[in-house]
């Protein structure tokens, strides 16, 4: 039986968060998304405002750490950025490794460089409704180019 991957051109809302920035991983994140074949559409160098962080993980208020994430993603600044690529949002998850540290395979970023789950050095959208929420949050339509 013949089975048909469908591969999609989509968009997703990457992000080299405090800690990553702060312990020089922006050059190390890039090269393996640039490796990867992604296309960066946008990118900039930004401190997140309170209201943007609160906005952004929005799904996550109310829950116990969600204070000190927020705390966490705009204690210094982060470089966010639009990649493009054919299944960019899966991949670019896969490329992630899992959310806790502890559970990232080897060869994933946060298997390579994470320790904890509350700093795990990167962030990428989880589906497609998310990562155009995202992405307007963070980007102005003429800043992708
Ligand atoms: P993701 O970053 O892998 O998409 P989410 O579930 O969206 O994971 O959570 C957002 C961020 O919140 C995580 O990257 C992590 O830093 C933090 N976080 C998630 N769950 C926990 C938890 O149980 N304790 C502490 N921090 C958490």
């Amino acid at each position: 039986m013949v089975k048909w991957r469908v591969m999609a051109l989509e968009r997703t809302y990457a992000m080299v968060k405090p800690d990553g920035v702060k312990r020089g991983l922006v050059g190390e994140v890039l090269r393996r998304l640039e490796h990867k074949g992604f296309k960066i559409v946008g990118m900039k160098l930004m401190q997140i405002p309170r209201a943007t962080a609160e906005e952004h993980y929005g799904e996550h208020r109310g829950k116990p750490f969600f204070e000190g994430l927020v705390s966490f993603i705009t204690s210094g600044p982060v470089v966010a950025m639009v990649v493009e690529g054919e299944n960019a949002i899966a991949e670019w998850r896969k490329m992630m490794g899992a959310t806790n540290p502890k559970d990232a395979a080897p060869g994933t970023l946060r298997g390579d460089f994470a320790a904890t789950i509350d700093e795990n050095i990167v962030h990428g959208s989880d589906a497609p409704e998310t990562a155009e929420r995202e992405i307007g949050i963070f980007f102005k339509p003429e800043e992708l180019l």
